[in-house]
């Protein structure tokens, strides 16, 4: 399978993030993209580059301030103080309800809080043009499906699913799975289904989405009444207006066994079949893995094979997007057990 990698993912490497009040390293590394990069080689997949502008449809699937401001950031946090080079931003003020968010700050946290959902999203120097490559690598992908290719794997990091029309969160700042869904709808491709396997709810996603019929949102999730991101994946949130019954949310409660969340596949993909997706989208995070160490799903190395497997009887082209996965050391193997699976079943 071709796996679009570009270097550009390792300028965003935060150096800490905060939990319970203090620094701790980020679970979200350069080593993660790395250690997938390898195992492809290792088992002989092609590489490429992603060679595709996404800015055109990042404006379909961004708003324009939120996109202006996220490319401007670290100069402006650099503006306030020069000693902000060796400091990382984090919001501290968010316009939760009964506040306006029409109305945008001078104020620099205050601008990072409108277009924050957490604290959960370091932002560092070279974090747009990470999360810009990552998005060129999906918009790429979408042109490598739409040319006739079975499958792409987009190797990209940061993530991108908690990411939103016009917020960060949860380690993701562009959403790379709505931009290559929104570029196979913009080339041509009537109805697109996203599947969403990570551990956490793709939120961002879901929300992207959530009013149209033309693209399906389907997710395995951790329950979000105690697992993050708590306030979105409710089985009750079917979308709305002409969207209403293209959203489909499987929260399943932490710790469920493998075998739940394999039924809970079949139902997602029975969904996608009767829709009758002419693409897929897997926002594939590799967290529902057992060794997570921030997630409480059981899956083992095995496990993604046959998740593999299981896309391929959905006879669709697929677009492979990496989201999270924390176990780095066994992230490639996991990964590439996807990929793997999903091509020995369509051969
Ligand atoms: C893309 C993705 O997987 N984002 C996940 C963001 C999760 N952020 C919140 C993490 C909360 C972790 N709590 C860990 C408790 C472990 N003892
Ligand atoms: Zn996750």
């Amino acid at each position: 399978m071709i796996a679009l990698y570009s270097e550009a993912h390792a300028a965003h490497a935060p150096a800490f993030e905060i939990f319970r009040g203090e620094r701790v390293p980020c679970f979200e590394t350069p080593q993660r993209a790395q250690i997938i990069r390898a195992q492809l080689q290792a088992r002989g997949h092609a590489m490429g580059a992603p060679h595709v502008d996404s800015r055109s449809v990042l404006a379909q699937v961004h708003t324009a301030r939120y996109l202006r401001f996220l490319e401007g950031a670290w100069a402006q946090w650099l503006a306030i103080d020069a000693d902000n080079a060796g400091r990382q931003p984090f919001p501290s003020v968010w316009p939760v309800r009964t506040l306006r968010s029409d109305v945008e700050p001078a104020n620099f946290t205050a601008r990072l809080g409108l277009y924050s959902m957490d604290n959960g999203a370091p932002l560092v120097e070279g974090t747009w043009q990470a999360a810009k490559a990552g998005a060129d690598a999906a918009a790429s992908a979408a042109a490598l499906l739409l040319a006739g290719e079975r499958s792409v794997f987009c190797c990209t990091r940061p993530p991108g699913h908690h990411a939103g029309a016009d917020f960060m969160g949860g380690f993701c700042f562009l959403n790379n799975a709505a931009v290559a869904a929104q570029a196979l709808r913009q080339g041509g491709a009537q109805r697109v289904a996203v599947l969403d396997v990570d551990y956490h709810h793709g939120n961002g996603t879901q929300s992207i989405f959530y009013d149209r019929a033309d693209v399906l949102f389907a997710s395995l999730h951790g329950d979000p009444r105690t697992e993050y991101p708590f306030y979105l994946g409710h089985t009750d949130e079917t979308g709305e207006g002409a969207g209403h019954g293209f959203n489909l949310n499987l929260p399943l409660p932490a710790g469920s066994p493998v075998h739940d969340w394999f039924a809970a596949l079949d139902v997602a993909l029975s969904r996608i079949m009767v829709f009758r997706a002419d693409a897929l989208v897997v926002s594939l995070g590799l967290d529902a893995f057992a060794g997570d160490p921030i997630s409480t799903f059981q899956l083992e190395a095995a496990d993604f094979l046959r998740l593999g497997q299981r896309l391929a009887a959905a006879r669709l082209p697929v677009i492979f997007v990496l989201e999270g996965g924390y176990a780095a050391a066994e992230l490639g193997v996991n990964a590439v057990n996807v990929l793997d699976g999903f091509e020995q079943a369509c051969a």
